[in-house]
């Protein structure tokens, strides 16, 4: 039986997410969809011609008994209440990033889904489920490139609207790096700085852009991540890991090779939509497929969102203070341990 989709927020992502679930993935359907802009909502059900009712709220949407799973893909800070709402109910949930825009916020949804005995949420952190990702990390835990000592990254958009600001930089955009490194490396977060390098005169006057982090983990890996999001030229994700043997190295976005005019060019991708569009695939199929097989998701947890939640409140506090800020989370529960389960509420 297909799992049915309810999807709150039908802007960017969840027109994609709506598209790739009718048009693309396997064992699922959109039933249900609401938008604080209901028209909005109307208008994705005709374009993509859904079988699917449109609710007032996410209230609403998920307390209709025709829905199993609900798709958060509303903006940000609307993301806690949807969840804890979905938890209540007992509904599966697939929850964009951020899981919650406070560290308090994201441990409540822990503890709410560990009261609830079961995993419900997957959390929308795609670079998991990319190819270079699962390859570099394949290198990393195979010992290919020995014990991994630096990590150099980048995360460059061509530009960014007017509403876009400076912590923006870390709660929207390093928040992917934020969750791909620790779990690239398998180490957890010491401390981070932030520290800005001259500013580009393409970002408006009340943003600080590029901006560089760098991160240390417990183990004492040096991670660096240049975040620069009027880069102009393109959608640009790096990311190289270097070890005591070796290098590894996310691979170019693969794009036709031209030759015209005396030069030797490739496009680079200029969208976001673009880069990650066959992880964005994998991480709900895949979401859709556990549910069916064991009954639970197995992608990234409610304790991946703490942990991403924390420690870009860290990242924001270094970026106001100028000074090196430690990164502090709570134990891990052993509900989200490998394999565990239990409903006991850890302290
Ligand atoms: P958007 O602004 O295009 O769309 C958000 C939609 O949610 C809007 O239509 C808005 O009216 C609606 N909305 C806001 N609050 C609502 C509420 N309480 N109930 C129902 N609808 C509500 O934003 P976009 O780019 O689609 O981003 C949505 C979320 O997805 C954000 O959390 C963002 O960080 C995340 N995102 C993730 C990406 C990824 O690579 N994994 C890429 C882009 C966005
Ligand atoms: C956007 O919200 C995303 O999540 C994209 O993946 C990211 O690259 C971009 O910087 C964010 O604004």
């Amino acid at each position: 039986m297909n799992l049915r989709f309810g999807v709150i927020g039908t802007g960017a992502i969840g027109r994609e997410h709506i598209k790739r679930i009718s048009q693309t993935l396997a064992g699922a359907e959109v039933v249900a969809v609401t938008d604080v802009n209901q028209e909005a909502a109307k208008q994705v059900v005709a374009d993509f011609k859904l079988n699917a009712n449109v609710y007032p709220d996410d209230k609403a949407l998920i307390a209709a008994e025709e829905v199993d799973a609900i798709l958060v893909s509303s903006w940000g800070p609307a993301h806690e209440a949807s969840v804890l709402a979905g938890i209540e109910a007992g509904k599966y949930i697939f929850c964009e990033k951020p899981l919650a825009t406070t560290a308090e916020g994201a441990r409540r949804i822990v503890d709410a889904e560990i009261k609830h005995g079961k995993r419900l949420v997957q959390v929308g952190f795609m670079r998991r489920y990319d190819h270079g990702y699962v390859k570099l990390k394949e290198a990393i835990e195979t010992g290919a490139i020995g014990e991994p000592l630096m990590i150099h990254a980048a995360h460059r958009n061509p530009t960014v609207p007017e509403t876009y600001s400076t912590d923006m930089a870390i709660t929207d955009t390093l928040i992917h790096e934020i969750d791909a490194l620790h779990w690239l490396v398998n180490d957890d977060y010491e401390s981070v700085q932030v520290i800005y390098p001259k500013k580009t005169k393409n970002a408006l006057p009340h943003l600080r852009d590029p901006q560089l982090v760098i991160i240390e983990t417990k183990g004492g890996i040096s991670i660096t991540v240049e975040i620069f999001v009027n880069c102009r030229y393109g959608y640009d994700i790096q990311c190289e890991v270097v070890g005591e043997e070796g290098i590894v190295k996310l691979p170019e976005f693969s794009n036709i090779v031209t030759r015209k005019s005396g030069k030797l060019s490739q496009d680079i991708l200029m969208d976001w939509k673009d880069r990650f569009i066959d992880a964005y695939d994998i991480e709900i199929q895949d979401f859709i497929d556990s549910i069916s097989k064991t009954g639970e998701p197995k992608g990234p947890t409610s304790w991946d969102g703490y942990i991403a939640s924390v420690t870009a409140a860290a990242c924001v506090k270094a970026q106001e203070s100028g000074v090196t800020e430690t990164i502090e989370l709570d134990e891990r529960p052993t509900f989200y341990e490998e394999g565990a389960k239990t409903n006991e509420v850890s302290a």
